[in-house]
């Protein structure tokens, strides 16, 4: 039987929030064809224990482990690389996303693409959830909404909230991205670079219960705007024509 979806979770120092996560993602694809991928940056918590046991007792999680701590970006596409779905769908493993939004997100993806070839070039190859009424600080959402300002203005990606970290997508897009370290706030706009569409879908969002945020204005401000430099380049570099061939 083949997958339906593969679930990656990016986790560092989430001891206390990776076995409810899981336990949601499990209820919520009950009597489906899935597997969840957590990739933990080498934690100095216990994350890596708690997924060791979990792993015994539920034969559709798997475990990575980096050596040394990479970043979330690098987590994601270590999963994304060991997936064995066509489609993947990531979430971020703190809990302030509902697994309970995925399936929605997946058939919106699977709807957007009925009848068309896999292998067509112009399609719908991801499906980002957007975070109508998001649950962070007033800090975090200030910050947050002048950085989506500037990068809405330099990128044009249509996107309203690329930082979401629930997303739906077809694998084999993903891994044609250009890697890079942050790379995960801008799937939105790598994705279009592509040729591919991206569609965004109103998603839940929760409070962050347990454990700290990792990220605070200056280490994502300092670093957004390197970024969005390299990621405006990006565009400018590539082109897309449609290419004949002689029959
Ligand atoms: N693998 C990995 N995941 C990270 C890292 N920093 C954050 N994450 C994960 O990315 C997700 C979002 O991080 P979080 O701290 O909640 O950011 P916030 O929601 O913007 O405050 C969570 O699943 C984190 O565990 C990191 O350095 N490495
Ligand atoms: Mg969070």
């Amino acid at each position: 039987m083949s997958l339906e979806i593969s679930i990656v979770i990016p986790v560092y120092n989430e001891e206390a929030n990776i076995q409810p996560l899981v336990a949601e993602v499990t209820q919520v694809f009950r009597g489906r064809e899935y597997e969840i991928i957590v990739v933990d940056d080498c934690s100095a918590d216990s994350s890596w224990a708690q997924l060791q046991q979990l792993r015994a007792e539920n034969p559709r999680l798997r475990a990575l482990r980096h050596s040394l701590r990479c970043g979330q970006s690098t987590a994601v596409w270590n999963g994304v690389k060991a997936a064995r779905a066509a489609v993947v769908a990531t979430l971020d493993g703190d809990g302030q996303n509902d697994p309970a939004d995925l399936p929605a997100l997946l058939q919106a993806l699977l709807d957007a693409n009925a009848g068309a070839n896999a292998g067509a070039s112009r399609r719908v190859a991801m499906v980002a959830g957007w975070r109508t009424q998001r649950k962070d600080s007033a800090v975090k959402l200030l910050s947050s909404r002048i950085a989506n300002g500037i990068r809405r203005n330099m990128l044009r990606d249509g996107t309203p909230d690329t930082g979401c970290g629930i997303k739906v997508f077809y694998r084999d897009v993903f891994i044609g991205l250009p890697y890079f370290d942050h790379m995960h706030r801008f799937l939105p706009t790598l994705v279009q670079r592509t040729g591919s569409t991206v569609i965004s879908v109103p998603v839940k969002h929760r409070p962050r219960l347990r454990g700290k945020s990792k990220y605070g204005i200056w280490n994502r401000l300092w670093v957004g705007i390197v970024d969005l430099l390299g990621v405006a380049w990006l565009i400018r570099r590539s082109h897309r024509p449609s290419v004949e061939e002689l029959a």
